[in-house]
């Protein structure tokens, strides 16, 4: 049987020196990104929490062993297979006991890392609430499992393509502490406010990891989502944001896509009307949560 965590020596060695390390998902280079792009992008976020004095701790599943601290080998193995699964929590055991490789969805990183005593995570956008899911009950697994996993989690809110307040609903439902990173609105991913307000605000990196360990001092058990929005010169132009969804959605409707379908299709959809903007927000987005991923993570250490 594989083991249930593989955790690397410098990851481990981090954790117990309590030195500041960030967890990064790898659905985004599985599943997110196009190649080439995926794996400059994941390298890039990792030596960027270098030069800052952090350590990366990408999270993947490699040949069945769910990997806390993928190696650059691993990392470039996910990067170009056609054979890697998205790997959610349920995904879990059937990727362990078959030897499978897979990229790990924001739930199954998040539960991965805090096994390995990590306390920060960054993603680009959560998995949410989908648009329709009154009658298809299409809601992402990631808002169940952070009601259960205590780590901080950066996201810059969730896609506009999902049912932005009908997460933040069950946001809340599910006992997560939403924050908003300097900003009174719940960020929209491809722009920096979805028009929905956050619960609470914090103007610092340092604030945002007090709330963390208050959490833990009161022995709660779900995630603090940090809501950070993209840089303000790097968002979609918002008229743009508005009309490129609304054409994709229409699009989605006449050609009848449905299911698990509908999520690929609007982001090919809209990156191509966009000329692939979209793209280049989606990476600055992800730049943009690494870094504060590292700042909290740093201002936990130092707790
Ligand atoms: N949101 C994005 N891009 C992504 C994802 C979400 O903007 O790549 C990925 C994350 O890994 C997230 C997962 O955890 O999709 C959610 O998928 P689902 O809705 O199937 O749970
Ligand atoms: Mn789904």
């Amino acid at each position: 049987m594989n083991p249930a965590v593989v955790v690397s020596e410098e990851v481990s060695a981090a954790v117990a020196d309590g030195r500041p390390v960030v967890a990064l998902e790898s659905t985004i280079l599985t599943h997110g990104l196009p190649r080439p792009r995926n794996l400059e992008v994941a390298l890039d976020a990792e030596a960027s929490l270098r030069s800052a004095g952090v350590v990366p701790a990408t999270v993947g599943m490699v040949d069945g062993c769910p990997t806390v601290g993928l190696s650059t080998a691993q990392l470039e193995r996910l990067s170009i297979g056609d054979d890697v699964a998205k790997v959610s929590v349920r995904d879990l055991p059937v990727a362990l006991a078959r030897n499978g490789h897979g990229g790990t969805t924001v739930a199954a990183t998040a539960l991965l890392a805090h096994r390995a005593g990590i306390a920060v995570f960054s993603t680009g956008g959560l998995g949410g609430v989908h648009r329709g899911a009154s009658t298809t009950f299409d809601e992402s697994a990631d808002l169940v499992a952070l009601s259960g996993i205590p780590i901080l989690v950066v996201s810059a809110g969730v896609k506009s393509i999902l049912d932005v307040g009908a997460t933040l609903e069950r946001l809340e439902t599910l006992n997560v502490t939403v924050l908003g990173y300097r900003t009174d609105t719940f960020p929209g991913f491809y722009v920096r406010d979805s028009g929905f307000p956050v619960p609470a605000r914090v103007e610092s990196a340092t604030e945002a990891a007090a709330v963390a360990a208050a959490r833990d001092a009161l022995g709660l058990p779900a995630a603090v989502l940090l809501a950070n929005p993209v840089a303000a010169d790097a968002q979609l132009d918002v008229e743009e944001h508005r009309r490129v969804l609304d054409e994709a959605l229409d699009g989605a409707g006449v050609d009848g896509i449905t299911g698990q379908a509908t999520t690929p299709y609007l982001l090919d959809r809209i990156r191509r009307t966009t000329a692939g903007r979209s793209l280049e927000v989606n990476v600055a987005v992800y730049r943009g949560n690494v870094a504060l991923g590292g700042e909290v993570a740093t201002a936990l250490a130092a707790r």
